[in-house]
């Protein structure tokens, strides 16, 4: 009878303090001591040796002991979770007051901005700009430009065509034909855009590339007028202290027709690396509307004069920006386009 007294006194002391260990869990305590093979079990199982005035004794006893550890595991689960609770609380504040990531914000492509700075050097002249297809008929693209059927330039080498009779646009002229058709002179516009040729990609040529185009149809016009306003876009792109100088040349649509150059913004015009010691780059095509192509939209030659010019937004985004491989201006490696 005392030995077992004892020993339930031992049970409580014991699972008292193993309860309330650290890295224990409370449950496998209750297992341990209470369970059906647990040592609580076991002493009840032994009572059967006792003498019937001492049952009772140890059964009230041992229903103490139960009592005990039972709220003694109830205690240490509230006091877990307690912690536990204040444990996620701290780690899981949030300071509202932090500033924000920041994450890293884009800007335009170099060819997107560089045809803004040029758009915008012609609207300050009082063009407008026009669009058109970029499918476009033979008609537009070639004929109306007085371009004769035999030309190269209509070769499948160099056009993309998709039917006889209809093709990827070659250069942004056949937008500027359809403004002359529809509307009557005076007419100040350029046609920036993308146009498409039969090359094969290298640091120069891709099959698509971007043209900007100018014309301007009144009465009056002469090649004063083209030489002021190429002038002005010259020094507005690559500085004021250009200077441009204009070489004879043929094209069908233009007459008499001119390839322009403008001075080395590199080396001033004395001779170097980017100019290849000429102190002159080519930049662009121009010239007087021939009197056909007016005639065929239906603007009288004899009443009216027009310039034209174009040339390739690629060539000026590269000069200006020392950009010695075309392919880099559609790769779109981050690298490169994290620079402008
Ligand atoms: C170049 C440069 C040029 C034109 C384009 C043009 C447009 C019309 C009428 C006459 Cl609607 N001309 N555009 C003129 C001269 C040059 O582009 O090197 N082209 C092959």
């Amino acid at each position: 009878m005392n030995e077992l007294k004892k020993k339930l006194a031992e049970i409580q002391a014991q699972a008292e303090k193993k309860i309330n260990e650290d890295g224990i869990d409370p449950e496998k305590v209750r297992i341990e001591y209470l369970g059906k093979k647990g040592d609580l079990t076991a002493v009840l199982r032994s009572m059967g040796s006792l003498s019937p005035e001492e049952r009772p004794q140890i059964g009230q006893l041992a229903n103490k002991v139960r009592a005990a550890i039972e709220a003694a595991i109830e205690a240490r689960k509230q006091h877990l979770k307690a912690s536990q609770l204040e444990h996620r609380l701290m780690s899981e504040k949030l300071d509202v007051t932090m500033p924000g990531e920041r994450f890293e914000i884009g800007h335009r492509h170099p060819l997107t901005k560089i045809r803004r700075e040029l758009e915008d050097i012609f609207l300050g002249l009082g063009f407008s700009i026009a669009e058109g297809p970029e499918v476009e008929y033979d008609y537009y693209n070639f004929q109306a430009l007085n371009i004769p059927p035999n030309h190269p330039a209509r070769d499948t080498q160099d056009t993309f065509y998709i039917t006889d009779s209809v093709l990827l646009r070659s250069q942004t002229s056949p937008v500027q034909v359809r403004v002359m058709e529809k509307q009557k002179p005076p007419i100040r516009i350029i046609s920036p855009g993308r146009v498409y040729r039969a090359d094969d990609v290298d640091a120069t040529h891709s099959p698509l590339f971007h043209q900007l185009e100018g014309l301007v149809v009144d009465r009056g016009i002469t090649m004063g007028d083209l030489k002021g306003v190429l002038e002005l876009f010259a020094k507005n792109t690559f500085g004021e202290g250009t200077r441009i100088r204009f070489r004879p040349h043929h094209f069908p649509f233009t007459e008499p027709s001119a390839e322009v150059d403008v001075s080395c913004f590199a080396c001033g015009g004395k001779g170097c690396r980017l100019c290849k010691g000429e102190g002159w780059i080519e930049i662009l095509g121009a010239g007087m509307v021939h009197p056909k192509v007016l005639s065929g939209c239906g603007i009288d030659p004899n009443e009216y004069s027009g310039f034209a010019f174009g040339f390739g937004i690629e060539r000026v985004a590269m000069l200006k920006y020392h950009i010695d491989d075309m392919r880099l201006l559609y790769e779109n490696d981050m690298r490169f386009l994290s620079q402008f």
